[in-house]
């Protein structure tokens, strides 16, 4: 049984790779399939359709833009590249578990397309290279060149990895040996980075894959150099390269450029760019064992977990630089809350977890993924949202495709690999961060443990784990209980656990052999909570969001007589009631209320007496899952005093 005295949480795990998790029922199975089945193939419509396979045919003459140049000399067009990439990678996930020769068919389409309209130096952007040859490298601050080549590099690591097929890996690594040969501090070098954020992250995970150490050196290269020049890089690249209007808003907070990296520590600027960077950074910090990256991180970390998040895990309320603004500034009906940030919360939060298993980690990445990053798709998986706000009056709705469609497949590339979110290990450790119903295959030392999770997770905290394996294996087995539960139990074959004494940093461990036929089973408490926002968030003064488990709750007038905006919760408990017939299966919460009625108001806009009202019940369902009925009103902070 367990030696929890002497326990201590370890420092440095790997995650488990998402081909050997296996959701085999339940919440993640059923969004695994529609991902895999539904938003995956049509997605690649989507980009033919509107015109963006066709940027590829770099030796045809140019054909009218689809995305117009902007004020700032910028159009979306010039990053079509990133979706390509960020597509490859979704279904390359997606090919890893399910083979598909049509899928794969069309990423060898692209990839011919790609590995064709590359220059013989290596340089890679089909915007340059059919539009503006001339200008290539000449604008970092506005261009995202860099940017769509890591998502190209995202893809052809990804793609690698599921087919063993070199080609597309091998274009990048062209590339990226183009990049080095332009970027860096020795002479006759360009000492710059990209104001988006993102090649970093892609350079890793290049180094990861192939064991090349000039990649992880030009990662950390572009990390280490972010915001250490004066005068700064962006403004020395405008005065050789006079012409365009900043589109950085006047500063370097934008692009998290105004410091050295090591030196920050409040989340700022764009909201997508800044989780790009700080999972960079995480990433960096892992291979070097960086004590003051991980501080940095920590620091950033508070900030935006104690100022800046919305309580759904979404972030960045202003529309005009996407991203944050000052501490507490969360107003909801106005939320940019751009599903990318979200989806990007997972992936530093997941790097966090993998340097420091500490649980504030993997429960920040749970509640971005099950809220304001699975928000935006439609339960069909077809239609998204880029802006997720936690109030509507009807005016919100999912679209098919976007001006500018980052969102869709980020979401999707999330989903097809989320089984390499599940759980991470080492050699004498085994943490598992989400509880869903899969199985997961580890090795541990060099020997095999299956653990196979039974649980309809999120809907329940039972959760019952039992074990496979040819030969006993010694290993702590990490549970993560989550900051939500305030009662958890753990048996082993019936055996309790002491979970206080036996929990670290949020987990809790216990060390055996363990053998085939054992037994645990987690019971997480998971009661309707009413939460309440920090004084400060103004906005939300009053109100109080519904949370039950990893769920967080909204209130939509198609499950109600009025809009959730004339109706105040009553004190009382919250009814939960299992709904397989409703949003494809979800578990609703009824809660009595008052109702406001309007009817005696007619043309009144002000008057003495306070609206009548009669008393009544309000029905909640997921956060995620609003906006798949007909348009109405939706509401995450409830009125209270009813
Ligand atoms: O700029 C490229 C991508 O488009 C960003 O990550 C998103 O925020 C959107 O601006
Ligand atoms: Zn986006």
């Amino acid at each position: 049984m367990p030696d929890s005295l002497t326990m201590t949480a370890p420092r440095r795990l790997r995650p488990v790779p998402h081909t050997r998790v296996t959701f085999h029922a339940g919440f993640w199975a059923e969004r695994s399939r529609v991902n895999r089945e539904v938003t995956i193939p049509t997605q690649f419509q989507r980009l033919e359709e509107e015109g963006f396979i066709e940027v590829l045919d770099v030796d045809l003459p140019p054909k009218p833009l689809v995305r117009p140049i902007n004020e700032y000399g910028l159009s979306m067009q010039m990053f079509f590249d990133s979706d390509f990439g960020k597509w490859i990678e979704a279904a390359s996930y997606s090919l890893a578990t399910h083979p598909d020769p049509a899928i794969e068919s069309k990423i060898d389409f692209l990839v011919e397309k790609l590995d064709h309209a590359q220059l013989a130096d290596g340089y890679l952007n089909s915007w340059f290279i059919r539009r503006d040859p001339k200008k290539r490298w000449t604008n970092l601050r506005d261009w995202h060149e860099m940017y769509s080549m890591g998502h190209l590099l995202e893809g052809a690591v990804a793609y690698f990895q599921a087919t063993g097929k070199r080609r597309f890996l091998d274009v990048m690594i062209r590339c990226v040996d183009h990049i080095a040969s332009r970027f860096g501090r020795e002479p006759g070098k360009l000492r710059g980075y990209d104001a988006h954020e993102e090649i970093e992250l892609a350079l890793v995970k290049l180094y990861r894959a192939t064991g090349e150490p000039r990649f992880l050196d030009l990662a950390r290269y572009f990390i280490d150099e972010r915001g250490t020049q004066d005068p700064h890089f962006f403004d020395e690249e405008a005065r050789a390269h006079p012409g365009g209007k900043p589109f950085n808003f006047g500063t370097y907070e934008y692009s998290q450029s105004h410091r050295p990296v090591r030196e920050q520590d409040e989340v700022v600027g764009h909201a997508v760019r800044a989780m790009y960077l700080y999972s960079a950074m995480a990433d960096l910090a892992a291979e070097d064992g960086d004590a003051a990256l991980k501080a940095a991180l920590d620091r950033l970390w508070k900030h935006l977990t104690s100022r800046q998040l919305y309580v759904t895990g979404g972030m960045g309320p202003a529309v005009e630089n996407e991203g944050f603004t000052r501490s507490f500034d969360l107003p909801n009906e106005t939320a940019y809350a751009e599903t990318c940030a979200a989806v990007s919360l997972v992936f530093w939060a997941h790097r966090m977890a993998a340097i420091d298993l500490d649980a504030r980690y993997a429960d920040h990445m749970e509640l971005a993924l099950h809220n304001g990053a699975l928000s935006g798709v439609s339960l069909a998986g077809d239609r998204y949202f880029y802006e997720n706000p936690l109030e509507s009056h009807g005016q919100h709705r999912r679209w098919l495709w976007h001006y500018c469609p980052c969102c869709p497949t980020n979401l999707a590339r999330l989903v097809a690999s989320l089984g390499g979110y599940v759980a991470s290990h080492d050699d004498q450790n085994v943490a598992i961060h989400l509880y869903a119903a899969s199985t997961i295959d580890l090795d541990v030392a060099g020997k095999a443990l299956r653990l196979n999770q039974q649980t309809a997770y999120p809907w329940d905290g039972d959760i019952r784990i039992s074990v496979s394996a040819a030969e006993p294996v010694p290993a702590t087995l990490w549970l993560r209980i989550p900051g939500w539960c305030r009662e958890a139990t753990v048996t082993v074959n019936g055996e309790a656990i002491d979970v206080v004494a036996a929990t670290r940093k949020g987990y809790c461990g216990i060390t055996r052999r363990w053998s085939e036929g054992d037994k645990i089973r987690l019971a997480l408490d998971m009661p309707v909570e009413r939460l309440h926002a920090h004084p400060d968030v103004g906005m939300d003064a009053d109100r109080v969001a519904l949370r039950r488990g990893p769920v967080i709750y909204c209130v939509e007038e198609a499950d109600n007589v009025a809009p959730p905006q004339h109706m105040r919760l009553l004190p009382e408990p919250a009814t939960v009631r299992d709904a397989p017939e409703l949003l494809g299966g979800v578990v609703t919460l009824a809660i009595p209320a008052t109702i406001d009625q309007t009817a005696d108001w007619q043309d009144t806009l002000y008057r003495p007496e306070p609206a009548c009202r009669i008393a009544g019940t309000m029905t909640a369902i997921p956060y995620f899952a609003w906006a798949n009925r007909q348009p109405g009103g939706m509401l995450v902070w409830l009125r209270t005093g009813g």
